[in-house]
């Protein structure tokens, strides 16, 4: 916990191909909801996306969360592993299908590269499914490298990428 009481903005990708994937980034939301010392601020739009990484997986729905948090980096992580868990997440094959992922894409303007966490999410610039939610609710945010989410995101492709029209993702 951070001494002070500050709250860092974060921002969190969620990721899922199985069991039911938009009740899995639901209850992902809403336990995000729940978690103490946390404020959840904003949530994207809800993409389907192709899945990068092993073929032959299901498509995956794909946002993005702000969140202020009290957090420390590393107690983040614990919360949003620990709501994997609880939903089911099995750690096997790399970029293999999960019910849920959630990945800490930022932590205020830090970079952190520790064993566990490496801030900013180091896929974060190349992954349409994490670039186009982050800028539609972030769209003047600018990453501790200096780079607008604005030039990343209208430079990105939208191969396999499509908004879900008419389904949202409300806390
Ligand atoms: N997550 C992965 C691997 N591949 N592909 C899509 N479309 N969306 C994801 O969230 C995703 C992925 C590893 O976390
Ligand atoms: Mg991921
Ligand atoms: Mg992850």
């Amino acid at each position: 916990m951070i001494k002070n009481g500050t709250y860092i903005r974060c921002y969190l990708g969620l990721g899922s191909n199985l069991s039911s994937p938009l009740q899995q980034l639901a209850a992902a939301v809403s336990a995000i909801k729940q978690m103490p010392s946390t404020k959840l601020a904003s949530i994207s739009p809800i993409y389907q996306s192709a899945p990068v990484g092993p073929e032959g997986q299901p498509d995956y729905l794909n946002a993005v969360v702000a969140i202020d948090t009290q957090f420390a980096a590393l107690d983040l992580l614990d919360h949003t592993q620990a709501i994997e868990k609880e939903q089911g997440r099995v750690r096997d094959i790399r970029w293999g299908p999960r019910t849920l992922d959630i990945d800490i894409l930022l932590y205020g303007d830090e970079t952190i590269n520790s064993e566990r966490l490496i801030v900013p999410h180091y896929q974060l610039t190349v992954r349409n499914f994490v670039l186009l939610p982050l800028h539609d609710i972030a769209p003047t945010l600018v990453l501790p490298t200096g780079t607008s989410i604005k030039d990343l995101a209208s430079h990105c492709s939208s191969d396999g990428i499509n908004q879900l029209e008419g389904v949202t993702l409300t806390d």
